[in-house]
């Protein structure tokens, strides 16, 4: 008989124990974002037949336009998170402030999950591939009350699982608990996900550059310098890296993680921290980077050392093949 691929089920059961705290509250956590994430692909695949498309007209608290599918992707995982007593608050890209989750049944949750429900929504319009980002920490204040915002202002090092799913050609899954990469593919016609990307190691070598190069002339001398290195024809394969830049961080970042690369979204004259947010976006990637062999930073220090201030934080974000970030940075921080 042939061997079926694991479902996520599975290996999130058979996975349990690797985690230090090994009472299954992590595993069930995880279920309900397999689960939020099924629902949004649903969601997404019938973005053209429905009324969904286009922007439901209200600001997010950076004052950017929220389309209908960012509200409901919130909605679907506010929802999902909730529903277990696993959660006692979620900080959200879509929400001004954090929510506190304090019914009965939340009164001994241990954990805070922040995410970005719909990464690179501008997309959505013109069917181009979307992205949910998820961290996961163990609150720090006791349990028992109310989540405060310190239990979300933590740095990235103290994440306990974190991940992404992609809306792409297929729907895939990816998560680490600090224990490796692994990547599972949605079945659709049986609504599971599958282990397709055991292990994923990101390779230490790339030749794929992501940056936004409609701003070269807003960034600083040094990523200006690293850019004309990557146009440049590289003297040993007599070839000039290739540019690849979708828009759509969660995307651009798989890409990068199975064929190597960079990306970076720099601070410039015109978003001077840097446009992606530290506790939704950068710290996330950050780890699986790091798990995968990669490096992220936001051009002096280590992503994960970062101690937040602000919930809606931003920062330069220089992320991929280890190799190639260390290449970048050596033009950077000169
Ligand atoms: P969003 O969270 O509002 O969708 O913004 C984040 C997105 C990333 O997915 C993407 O990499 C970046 O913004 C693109 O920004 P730009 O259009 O400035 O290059
Ligand atoms: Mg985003």
């Amino acid at each position: 008989m042939n061997n079926r691929p694991q479902t996520l089920g599975e290996f999130i059961i058979d996975h349990q124990r690797d985690f230090d705290y090994a009472s299954g509250e992590l595993s069930q956590l995880l279920s309900s974002i397999r689960l939020a994430s099924k629902i949004v692909t649903r969601e997404i695949r019938k973005a053209g037949l429905t009324d969904i498309l286009g922007a439901s007209g209200i600001e997010n608290v950076q004052g950017e336009t929220q389309m209908k599918l960012d509200d409901e992707a919130n909605d679907i995982f506010l929802k999902a998170l909730k529903n277990r007593g696993i959660v006692c608050g979620v900080a959200s890209e879509e929400l001004d402030d954090f929510i506190v989750f304090d019914e009965e049944k939340h009164s001994d949750s241990k954990y805070v999950v922040l995410m970005d429900p719909l990464d690179g929504s501008s997309n959505i319009d013109v069917n181009v591939s979307v992205g949910t980002i998820f961290s996961i920490y163990r609150r720090i204040t006791p349990a028992g009350q109310p989540a405060k915002l310190e239990d979300f202002l933590q740095p990235g090092k103290n994440q306990v699982a974190a991940g992404y799913v992609v809306y792409g050609s297929s729907t895939m899954l990816v998560y680490t608990t600090g224990k490796g990469v692994n990547g599972f593919t949605l079945e659709p016609s049986l609504g599971t996900f599958q282990l397709s990307h055991p292990n994923m190691q990101m390779p230490a070598d790339g030749k794929i550059y992501s940056v936004n190069t409609g701003n070269y002339l807003k960034f600083p001398q040094g990523v200006k310098d690293y850019i004309d290195y990557c146009q440049d024809v590289d003297a040993e394969t007599n070839r000039p890296y290739t540019g690849r830049y979708i828009g759509s961080l969660v995307s651009d970042f798989h890409r990068n993680l199975l064929k190597g690369g960079i990306y970076f979204y720099p601070q410039g004259t015109n978003a001077p921290k840097g446009k992606l947010r530290l506790l939704y976006e950068c710290n996330p990637l950050a780890f699986l980077a790091e798990q995968a062999g990669g490096i992220a930073t936001d051009g002096k220090h280590r992503i994960l050392d970062l101690e937040p201030t602000e919930l809606h934080q931003r920062v330069p974000f220089f992320v991929g093949s280890k190799n190639m970030v260390e290449k970048a940075m050596s033009y950077v921080t000169e």
